[in-house]
Parts: structure tokens; C-alpha cells; sequence
């Protein structure tokens, strides 16, 4: 009795911008994944260790699905589908504003794995109360859903009888990860999302979709030393960049900074210089030297 132990991979999909990355940074209590009100913020796979007693859920944010023939969107595409097809359980996230006919749209996707799929409707706090078990029933009718429920991953709302249900689902199997282990993501690598998160939310119009964040040198001290590139695609981006009189790089760094003293509960020194790297986000070559591989 209570001997079994219960672990899996679940993999948490969904169209841009429906809050995927604030589900898993709920679940987990720790900002892992950067989240942004602009669509298209996460691009790699997020990993997150969630621990019991008895089971071990290994949370994965992934990139949201959506049509592109540049270079980087179909890597971030990609990413997802080679996430979702390796995990045991996919979450599909939907939001309010969703209807049967738009969540429709991912079942091309959602046709190339073929593991459970949970559906989950995400923002329910923006949507009336006495609405949210109707609008899971209209997109619970789009696929084969194991389970459906709404949840809200900015309050929280539903979100531990979401976690029971996926525990239920999945098999007896190891503890894959130790048990003190919430991420296998290296702090360079969270250091750097942190500054795109700041480039995301401070600047506008296709600025964010047009910067990579290169650590290239992270010294741990106190303070410890970063110094990083913002790569972008063309010139006229990198003055935007800069800002005048460097005013925009300086609001980047200083708030990247704040937030990755946090992460590694030193003090910081971060430099960051900004360079054009021409038409970056179409070369695959250059995906790859940017870390997108
Ligand atoms: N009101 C409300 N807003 C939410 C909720 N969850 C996420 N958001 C907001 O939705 C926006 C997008 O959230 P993200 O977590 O970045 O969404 P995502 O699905 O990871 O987006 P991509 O990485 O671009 O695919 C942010 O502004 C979040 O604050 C929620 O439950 N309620
Ligand atoms: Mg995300």
C-alpha cells in the first residue's frame, strides 16, 4: 500500500499567448519561463520539476503553435511538436476567447502525437463564472480530451484539482529528476531569457521578434560579472535598441538586472551591447550560433 510511485512528462501546448508559461510558473512557484502580453515570447522548450510524495510530474512550456515560414518561427514550431510528441500527457491550453471553430485549428497538431490530451482553459477570471463550464464543454467537443477543466494561472483558480487529475493520468515509473531539482535549465540560460523578457515588454511593433540574447561571458562573484549581446536583424533596430542616449538599454538592464539578482541571490553586474546580426531570425545557420538548435 501507497508503495506505487507515479512520474511522467507533460507537455503544456497551445496557440501563442494563451498563458503557458504562467501555467507552469504557477504550478512550479518559480519564474522559469519568461511570460509577456505579445505573443510569441517563449521559444524553447521550459522544463519544470514538480515533486510529491509519490509522483513526479516533469512540467515542459513549450513554444506556441502557429503558422510561419521564417527560419525561427518554424525552429520555436518545431520545438513544440517534438515536445509534445515525446511526452505522455499533452495539456492543450485554450483561452475565452477561444470558440470550437478557432481550436479546431490545432488539430493538425494535435494529430501527431499520440499520447492523452487534457484540455485546459486558461484566463477563466477574465470570462463570467456562471460561463466556464459551457465554453469547456464547447471546446472539449473539438477533440478526444481525456479531461477538460478551466483554470486561472494568474490566481490560481483550479489549478490543484487540475494537478490531482494529472497525477491520476499518468503511469507508475521513477523519480526522474532528484527531488531538490526544479529546472535543468543553467542560470545563463534563464539569465538571458530574463533580458529578452525585458526587451519583449519594453519595446514594440516587430522589435521583439527581432532580438536573440547571447550571455557571453558570466562570471559568479560578488557581484557576478554577465556581459551580454541584443542581436538584431538591421541597423535601424539597434538604435531603437539603444534608445536616446542609451536610455532604452539602460531601463533593459536595469529591470534584467533586478530580476536576475533574484534568480541567483547575488549581486549583479550586467553589460549589454546590442549588434546587427543581419536577417538572424531567417538563416538557420545563425539560429544555431544564437543557441536556437
Ligand atoms: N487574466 C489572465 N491573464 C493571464 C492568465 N494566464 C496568463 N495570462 C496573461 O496572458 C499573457 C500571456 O501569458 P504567457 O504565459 O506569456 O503566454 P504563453 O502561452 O506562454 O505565450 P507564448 O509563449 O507567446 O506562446 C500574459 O500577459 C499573462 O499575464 C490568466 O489566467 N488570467
Ligand atoms: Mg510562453
Amino acid at each position: 500500500m501507497g508503495e506505487t510511485f507515479t512520474s511522467g512528462f507533460i507537455a503544456i501546448a497551445g496557440k501563442p499567448n494563451v498563458g503557458k508559461s504562467t501555467f507552469l510558473n504557477y504550478v512550479l512557484d518559480a519564474k522559469l519561463s519568461i511570460t509577456t502580453s505579445k505573443p510569441q515570447t517563449t521559444r524553447d522548450r521550459i522544463l519544470g520539476i514538480w515533486n510529491s510524495e509519490d509522483s513526479q510530474i516533469v512540467f515542459l512550456d513549450t513554444p506556441g503553435l502557429h503558422e510561419s515560414g521564417k527560419a525561427l518561427n518554424r525552429y520555436m514550431v518545431d520545438k513544440a511538436l517534438a515536445t509534445m510528441s515525446d511526452a505522455d500527457i499533452v495539456v492543450v491550453m485554450a483561452e475565452p476567447h477561444d470558440t470550437a471553430e478557432s481550436l479546431s485549428e490545432l488539430r493538425p497538431y494535435l494529430d501527431k502525437s499520440f499520447n492523452d490530451k487534457v484540455l485546459v482553459l486558461n484566463k477563466i477570471d477574465i470570462m463570467p463564472h456562471d460561463k466556464v463550464d459551457e465554453k469547456v464543454q464547447e471546446l472539449s467537443r473539438v477533440y478526444p480530451f481525456q479531461y477538460a477543466c478551466g483554470v486561472s494561472s494568474l490566481l490560481g483558480n483550479g489549478m490543484e484539482p487540475l494537478v490531482d487529475v494529472l497525477r491520476s493520468l499518468l503511469p507508475e515509473g521513477p523519480r526522474y529528476f532528484p527531488d531538490d531539482m526544479i529546472t535543468d535549465m543553467p542560470v545563463r540560460f534563464l539569465s538571458k531569457e530574463l533580458i529578452r523578457e525585458k526587451v519583449f515588454t519594453l519595446t514594440h511593433k516587430e522589435i521583439p521578434y527581432a532580438v536573440a540574447v547571447e550571455i557571453e561571458e558570466f562570471r559568479e562573484g560578488d557581484p557576478t560579472y554577465i556581459r551580454a549581446v541584443i542581436h538584431v536583424e538591421r541597423s535601424s533596430q539597434k538604435g531603437i535598441v539603444i534608445g536616446s542616449g542609451g536610455a532604452m538599454l539602460k531601463e533593459i538592464g536595469k529591470q534584467a538586472r533586478i530580476d536576475i539578482e533574484e534568480l541567483t541571490g547575488s549581486r549583479v553586474f550586467l553589460e549589454l551591447f546590442v549588434k546587427v546580426t543581419k536577417d538572424w531570425t531567417k538563416k538557420p545557420n545563425m539560429l544555431r550560433e544564437l543557441g536556437y538548435k
